[in-house]
């Protein structure tokens, strides 16, 4: 144990001098970082006063200390620890649990703080006057707290936000719109955020839950940074989901690009469609949200259209129907959260004689797609979804077609394709959300 240890465990004991008191006091209002730290504590401490009364917080935090303390070193990061420790908390609470069995050690920490210098530092702070105001709620309250160092208030809508007030939201979600931009948070069920203080600060600490962002483009100079308890994610004009877990951060991307940044330094950019995690043992990169690949003669067929077989198709059968305009096949598949995808399809179209389905989306109207359109082939090749856009070529008169995209929700989803001309061919299909990509053969 280091000096600042002994310390802190002897004011836990309650065995510290006035002396030994005045010296852990200078420690922790020395340190530049811990003043920084202390204006972010300054900015929970409302969240923890919103779930413990007042009366019993400080007891609960001690006596968690104690515990932590024992056989456990200070955790290195203050802030992120504290941070990690209350999202833990939160997700105990949201559990019904009463026990927290994690992340004892950076509340320990937390209260240290708090309780040795941290009131006084509060207290200062928050003598300086009015907050300003960063947010309002608009559309439903529903059922989110907010609290403030005045206390708790119901999240009404219209309900100012000001710089260090918390979001608590119960099993409703919460609509938040920046004060002088069209950038809005949507929280959702069982989700705490922190508004920060300081001049210039934009965005906020996700502590446990899920927030999307639909986010005006910044101008230049302006950072808007949402943290979590292992990330942080800057936003440059974009739309976007963050979920944060155990140990865990997940950024899923709908429009625009944001990096991302893990505690230990390492950075991604994510661009739209593609999700990246800060979690420790799992790759740091920019991946799909959605990708799936389905043979056509494993997805449920409706007859005329039957299975047929061929060396040269994936998997050694494709799914066709001799009889035009009848016979279906039917892709049931589920994504876990909301993203724009395109589908990619394996097909054998010679001529124009018989390469087109009738595709549809949950039960959405039908699009010609022509699978092979000016690139007919006597070999199996992949072509992108697409659909007729009405006009034809100028001197080729083939079908001028664009791709189709899917807004797809988080759930099950129902793809079909309806033979059109009857020997149409369909081996196997690639449904993903990257926009870049494009299957080998
Ligand atoms: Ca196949």
């Amino acid at each position: 144990m280091n000096e600042y240890d002994v310390l802190v465990s002897g004011y836990l004991e309650n065995s510290l001098s006035e002396d030994e008191k005045e010296r852990l006091n200078e420690a922790l209002r020395g340190s530049g970082r811990l003043g920084d730290d202390l204006t972010e504590l300054a900015c929970v401490e409302g969240l923890l006063r919103a779930e413990f009364a007042p009366a019993r917080l400080e007891e609960e935090l001690i006596a968690r200390v104690r515990i932590c303390l024992e056989g456990h070193e200070r955790q290195e990061n203050v802030v992120d620890g504290v941070m990690a420790g209350i999202a833990g908390m939160l997700r105990g609470r949201a559990a019904g649990r009463r026990r927290w069995k994690h992340g004892w050690k950076a509340l320990a920490a937390a209260a240290v703080v708090m309780i040795a210098a941290g009131a006084a530092f509060l207290r200062a702070h928050r003598s300086a006057g009015a907050e300003p105001v960063l947010a309002s709620i608009v559309g439903a309250g529903g059922d989110a707290v907010i609290t403030t160092s005045a206390g708790a208030a119901e999240g009404r809508p219209g309900k100012d936000i000001r710089a260090g007030d918390t979001v608590k939201t119960g099993a409703g979600g919460v609509e938040l719109k920046l004060a002088g931009e069209e950038t809005y948070f949507l929280l959702g069920a069982d989700t705490g955020m922190v508004f920060p203080r300081g001049a210039g600060k934009k965005g906020g600490r996700l502590l446990t839950g899920t927030m999307e962002v639909k986010a005006a483009p910044q101008p230049a100079g302006t950072r808007l940074v949402v943290k979590t308890p292992n990330a942080e994610v800057e936003v440059v004009g974009t739309e976007f989901r963050i979920e944060v877990r155990s140990g865990s951060t997940r950024v899923d991307v709908t429009a625009g690009r944001v990096r991302m940044s893990r505690d230990d330094g390492a950075s991604v950019e994510i661009g739209p469609g593609m999700y990246a995690t800060a979690r420790r043992g799992v790759a740091f990169e920019e991946t799909p949200i959605v990708f799936m690949e389905a043979e056509a003669e494993d997805a449920a067929l409706e007859s005329p259209m039957a299975v047929r077989s061929d060396g040269n198709a994936s998997g050694g059968s494709y799914a066709s129907s001799g009889t035009g305009d009848a016979g279906r096949v039917v892709f049931t598949f589920e994504t876990g959260t909301k993203a724009r995808c395109r589908v990619w399809c394996r097909t054998l179209a010679p001529d124009s004689g018989a390469d087109s389905f009738h595709v549809s989306m949950n039960g959405g109207p039908e699009a010609i797609f022509d699978l092979a359109e000016g690139k007919w082939s006597g070999e199996w090749q992949w072509s992108l979804l697409s659909e007729r856009t009405g006009e034809r070529e100028a001197a080729t008169y083939y079908n001028v077609l664009r791709p189709v995209d899917y807004m797809l929700r988080a759930g099950r989803h129902e793809l079909v394709f309806r033979c059109r001309e009857a020997g149409s061919t369909l081996d196997k299909i690639i449904i993903t959300s990257d926009p870049e990509y494009v299957p080998g053969e």
